[in-house]
């Protein structure tokens, strides 16, 4: 009911909605709307409540919020249902648990801080409390389960779309799974998933994004951003967690239909960092590399099937992601 009031209120605007409209939009009573909106005002919302005019909303809390993320999410969105955490392990294990119980496609789970957020292969991914957003989507798709690397690359076009919309400014992917604002990264897509040879059981997808950070510590400082310090300007998080999945929405269901990336690469290499770019590709662990076998050449975009197509001095190289790391010739990106 939290859901409806909130739309309600946020489609009003500065107008008042009277307690009269939402008891029948909602089919309750005065007193249920009366006793959702005092538990909105606890959650830290600032509503006006004036006698013979309704409710007003003046200011929405700066913290992620179930109810609220979900009345921003557009109808029919594959993302229909929110769990919010204040402090979870890692939204990823969170969401495969759920799914092995049976949760639906379309389930967001969303934490305020993780206190084991996970990168590929094992690394951590630093989620500081009231900063970021950490989210895990859970997915039933009926793909191939070669294909389902792809989301990630899906996932990605829907971040930096995401952030042009509600934040103004272009982000770009660095391929595969990240998005960087300028030689910077301030997000990361980890996805992972359950199968059988030819079937998927669920996939999760999880995103970490850097939002309203003011700093980092010393490790990462040299590599990682985030959207307040790259603009100087405050982002609502529960707006753009919404915005990221109603552009999800919109790439995910074109994915879905033609089983593979092939109407998505012409706009996904829009978007791309690498593009035209010098790039390094290293084969094995970033972090313990064989020198002797990376390649240099300039990455070209990606194919039908995701890989990054880089062409070197000898040959042109489909590089598949989860083998290699693609660095900047001179630095991250
Ligand atoms: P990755 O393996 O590509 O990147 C991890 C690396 O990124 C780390 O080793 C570190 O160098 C750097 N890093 C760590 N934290 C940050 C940060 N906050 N900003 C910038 N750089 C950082 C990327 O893995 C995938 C990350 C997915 C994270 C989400 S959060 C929600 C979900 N739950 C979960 O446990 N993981 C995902």
């Amino acid at each position: 009911m939290k859901t409806k009031i909130l739309k309600a209120l946020m489609e009003s605007d500065t107008e008042f909605v009277s307690g009269q409209s939402l008891c029948g939009m909602l089919g309750v009573t005065r007193q249920a709307v009366w006793k959702n909106i005092t538990q909105l005002k606890e959650a830290g919302f600032e509503i006006e409540s004036v006698t013979n005019k309704g409710y007003r909303l003046v200011k929405t809390p700066d913290k992620l919020y179930a109810p609220y993320i979900e009345s921003m999410l557009k109808s029919e969105c594959v993302c229909d249902s929110v769990q919010c955490f204040e402090t979870i392990d890692s939204t990823n294990i969170k969401a495969k648990q759920l799914a092995e119980a049976g949760e639906k496609e379309g389930s967001l789970i969303v934490a305020d801080k993780q206190t084991a957020g996970r990168g590929r292969r094992g690394r951590s991914w630093d989620s500081k409390s009231g900063t970021g957003i950490f989210m895990s989507l859970i997915l039933r798709p009926d793909i191939p389960p070669v294909n389902v690397s792809g989301i990630t690359l899906v996932a990605a076009m829907a971040i930096a779309r995401a952030i042009e919309n509600v934040c103004v400014i272009k982000a770009q992917i660095k391929w595969p799974n990240d998005i960087v604002l300028g030689k910077k990264k301030i997000c990361g897509i980890l996805t992972e998933m359950s199968s059988e040879m030819n079937y998927v059981h669920y996939a999760v997808v999880g995103i970490g994004i850097n939002v309203n950070n003011e700093k980092f510590d010393e490790k990462i400082e040299d590599t990682a951003t985030s959207i307040y310090l790259e603009t100087g300007v405050r982002v609502d998080r529960d707006r753009l967690a919404a915005e990221i999945m109603n552009c999800f929405d919109v790439y995910y269901r074109r994915f879905i239909e033609s089983k593979g990336l092939e109407p998505l690469v012409e706009e996904y290499n829009s978007m791309l960092a690498n593009l035209d770019k010098e790039v390094k590709v290293l084969f094995g662990l970033a972090e313990d590399y064989d020198e002797d076998k990376a390649k240099c050449g300039i990455a070209r975009g990606i194919d039908k099937d995701g890989a990054l197509i880089v062409e070197t001095k000898l040959e042109t190289l489909h590089v598949v992601s989860g083998e290699v790391s693609v660095r900047g010739l001179y630095g991250y990106v």
